[in-house]
């Protein structure tokens, strides 16, 4: 059966059909300066401009920026040399922060959902009318299904604090942000390997192994700057990718991995090291636990076997090895960040911390270094309050066996509520994350949506997760907002922390969300929680860092020195052991391997091709489907496929083909290319939304529709690569 999600709808028959036209022209701004390319015209800058410091919001990084101001509108955004951690850049993305500002399209005023959920009807409210529903539900909510009947989420952003906040004082145990989508089973397999979160300093690096990271399109400051001066400086890289990325492209070597067989490579590579004693006595002896158990059980795991694995020769295992083994210390397996790919990637991710120490290169130049306090405090403390008749743990609790109990897991607490089991979850707010977009699986999301009795969304634009809402909030643009400090660590490029002040005044009825937290809480009896304002939380914040408020104010960013290597030295690790855990007795106490093994992975049929996710370099997730300035340079997404299994299927560059799988499918114009291998298929993020008042409306497919909504059995981190599709020819 297609539901309606499944089908592709044009912008212009979506507003005939759901009769949202009217709605939206009278949501759309009259505002000329409005109009889209205004915001670029006139960008040449009169004398006497104003700048001022901000901190880009167009994805996590958090770049230090410089607006400059005329006449009270930001005309241009500049990066700040004095930010160290992007190495003076402002990436595309970031340039294109002021078209999200000036977007024509943007939410302006609190909307009440007047016709069926997705239907796009809506009825301007004023902010009180709105505060005073939301809070009606949540305590109807509350007092009906208890406090935990109430879900919050919060993205990646400098106020989410603010949001978690809420959550613990209003007395619900269940939040969730973007990092159950994102990193979690990296950061539990380092965490359980290290007893840290590893940040890779990649500028003294001598050799580098990059699989399942494309760190020259997928952002991350200041890895992907300093990987490009590392290899002017002689740095190695060898990528494996299933896929020809531009990091790829760059590397030294390339080598197109099987899917799902990283591991495989790994423990071959530790087979090597060991075998032929290439890894580091003297320190794998002091600092490491469970050598005897790690030989013994890499000795079956040969070059040979993981070739017929993974597609990658065993001379070129054996080869990378012993580079690695001779550029040790500084030879890293990259860590990676998002780890949101396969059931097992904790142990997948396991696998690389353990080459890592095996390699030595652990709090020393051109190796793994421990992510350094900048001292930034946790502002003002919160005397949270025990609610009685709550029910025991988070809803998703014990669904997967070592969850992060702020984070959970979304994919899992979703299954929670849509089967109310062990409790019903009935209300939902999210801020700054849009789950109909990036999750796997966008027809279960809309399920969840369609069982819940309240559903408020704050956004800047009408993403397509507001689109389900029942009450949408317009959220105060990162150029209009006073956020609380954010620290940031970053290898050598130093410690510090940014904060943002407003560099123009907020644009119609937008509110920080900060402020819709404060409000709520007077409403509910709970304003004790938020008797404080942004600055004053910031100073509590800064009140052990003398100095830092004048040096923010003065550069846009402020640096806490401090030593960089041999941090840990004559320290213990926060591990069980107090070691690096190669062998994790934690793991087999719960029943988990305590080292990684190889399981045969499940593999497409004949029929079936594996579907990857990736980045460009132009798109952040789904928040580029509002910014058009971006989506000139990616106007649409593309199904890559081989020209092999193209021709078999009789698949031209530029046919219509479907995209199917068990969660749902989707309609995209098909791009030939043998940049991608013969059994895995690609197509980017971002695009195939519902919501019309997107830039993006009426573009390419909807990837989310299609991935299946497995997980990582120890994390419950999405597992998004462990989708099989049938790709046929097909016009929409
Ligand atoms: N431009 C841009 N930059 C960003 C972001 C963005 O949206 N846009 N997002 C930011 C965020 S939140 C994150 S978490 C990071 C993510 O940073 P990365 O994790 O580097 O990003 P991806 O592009 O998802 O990289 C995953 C790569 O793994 C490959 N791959 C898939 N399956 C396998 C496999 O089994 N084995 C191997 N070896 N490779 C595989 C994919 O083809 C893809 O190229 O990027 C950050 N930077
Ligand atoms: N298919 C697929 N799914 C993925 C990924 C993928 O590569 N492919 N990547 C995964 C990863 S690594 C991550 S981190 C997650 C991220 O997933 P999300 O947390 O959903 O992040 P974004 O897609 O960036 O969406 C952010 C939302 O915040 C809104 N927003 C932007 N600025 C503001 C603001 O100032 N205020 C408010 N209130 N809202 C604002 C945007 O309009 C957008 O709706 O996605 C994950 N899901
Ligand atoms: S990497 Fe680009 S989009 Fe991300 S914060 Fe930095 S400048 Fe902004
Ligand atoms: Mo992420």
């Amino acid at each position: 059966m297609t539901s309606s999600l499944d089908q592709k709808i044009s912008r212009r028959g979506f507003f005939k059909l759901t009769g949202a036209a009217t709605a939206a022209a009278a949501l759309g701004g009259s505002d000329s300066a409005l109009k889209p390319g205004a915001a670029q015209a006139g960008t040449r800058l009169k004398p006497g401009f104003e700048s001022k410091y901000t901190v880009c919001d167009m994805c996590f990084n958090k770049c230090s920026a410089i607006a400059r101001v005329v006449d009270g509108k930001v005309q241009k955004l500049d990066p700040n040399p004095k930010f160290l951690k992007s190495r003076g850049m402002l990436c595309a993305k970031g340039n294109a922060g002021v078209r999200q500002q000036y977007d024509p399209d943007r939410l302006k005023y609190p909307l009440l959902r007047v016709g069926a959920r997705g239907e796009g009807k809506w009825k301007r409210l004023g902010w009180d009318e709105a505060l005073d529903l939301a809070a009606e539900k949540m305590k109807a909510i509350g007092e009906k299904y208890t406090r935990c009947g109430f879900m919050f989420m919060a993205g990646a952003d400098m106020q989410s604090t603010f949001i978690h906040r809420f959550a613990k004082a209003y007395g619900s145990y269940n939040t969730l942000s973007h990092e159950s989508q994102c990193l979690i089973a990296g950061t539990r397999a380092f965490l359980d390997t290290f007893g840290e979160v590893p940040i890779p300093d990649m500028l003294y690096a001598k050799y580098c192994l990059m699989m399942g990271a494309n760190r020259f399109e997928a952002l991350v400051t200041p890895d992907s700057i300093d990987m490009m001066t590392a290899m002017k400086q002689g740095m190695k890289l060898v990528v494996m990718d299933p896929r020809y990325t531009k990091t790829a492209a760059k590397a030294h070597e390339y080598y197109p991995i099987k899917p799902h067989s990283d591991m495989a490579v790994m423990l071959a590579i530790a087979h090597v090291l060991i075998k032929e004693g290439l890894y580091d006595r003297e320190f794998v002896a002091e600092k490491t636990y469970g050598l005897e158990q790690l030989a013994k059980h890499v000795e079956p795991y040969t070059p040979e076997w993981a070739a017929t694995e993974s597609e990658v020769p065993a001379e070129v295992i054996v080869k990378i090895a012993r580079e690695l083994g001779a550029a040790k210390p500084a030879a890293m397996i990259y860590p990676g960040r998002r780890s949101s790919n396969y059931r097992d990637s904790t142990q997948v991710r396991r696998a690389f911390a353990i080459v890592n120490a095996l390699l030595g290169n652990w709090d020393r130049p051109g190796g793994l270094t421990a992510a350094r306090m900048v001292g930034l405090g946790g502002g003002v403390p919160l005397e949270e309050p025990f609610y009685e008749n709550n029910p025991a743990d988070r809803v998703d609790a014990g669904r997967a066996t070592l969850m992060f109990p702020e984070e959970g897991s979304f994919k899992l607490a979703r299954d929670a509520v849509l089967e109310a089991n062990p409790y019903p979850v009935k209300g939902f707010f999210c801020y700054h994350s849009n789950p109909m977009q990036t999750v796997a699986n966008r027809a279960k999301t809309a399920r969840m949506f369609d069982q819940m009795e309240f559903v408020m969304v704050m956004d800047v634009a009408m993403s397509d997760t507001a689109w389900m809402a029942d009450l949408v909030l317009p959220s105060q643009y990162y150029l209009e907002r006073l956020d609380p400090c954010s620290a940031q660590q970053g290898s050598s490029a130093c410690a510090c922390v940014v904060m943002r002040d407003p560099v123009v005044k907020p644009m119609f009825e937008a509110k920080p969300v900060f402020w819709v937290m404060r409000q709520l809480a007077n409403r509910l009896e709970l304003g004790e929680h938020f008797n404080f304002s942004v600055e004053e939380f910031r100073n509590a914040q800064l009140k052990d860092l003398p100095g830092a408020l004048e040096a923010l104010q003065k550069d846009g960013v402020y640096y806490n020195p401090s030593k960089l290597y041999g941090v840990y030295e004559g320290r213990i690790y926060k591990t069980k052991s107090q070691k690096i855990e190669l062998f994790n007795q934690r793991y087999a106490d719960m029943g988990l391997d305590p080292m990684p093994v190889y399981r045969k992975p499940a593999q497409p049929e004949a029929d079936q091709f594996r579907l990857v996710v990736g980045r460009n370099a132009v798109v952040t997730q789904s928040s580029s489907t509002s910014n058009s300035l971006l989506m000139e340079f990616q106007p649409t997404n593309h199904l890559w496929i081989n020209p092999a299994a193209a021709k078999g299927l009789g698949i031209e560059d530029g046919d219509w083909v479907k995209v199917a799988s068990p969660a749902g499918k989707q309609w995209i114009q098909a791009k030939v290319t043998d940049m991608t291998r013969p059994d895995t298929v690609y197509m980017e993020t971002g695009f195939g939304v519902l919501s019309p008042q997107l830039a993006a409306h009426g573009r390419g497919a909807c990837i989310a529709q299609v991935l299946v909504d497995d997980f990582d059995q120890i994390s419950g981190n999405m597992a998004m690569h462990e989708t099989f599709v049938t790709v046929s020819k097909e016009a929409a």
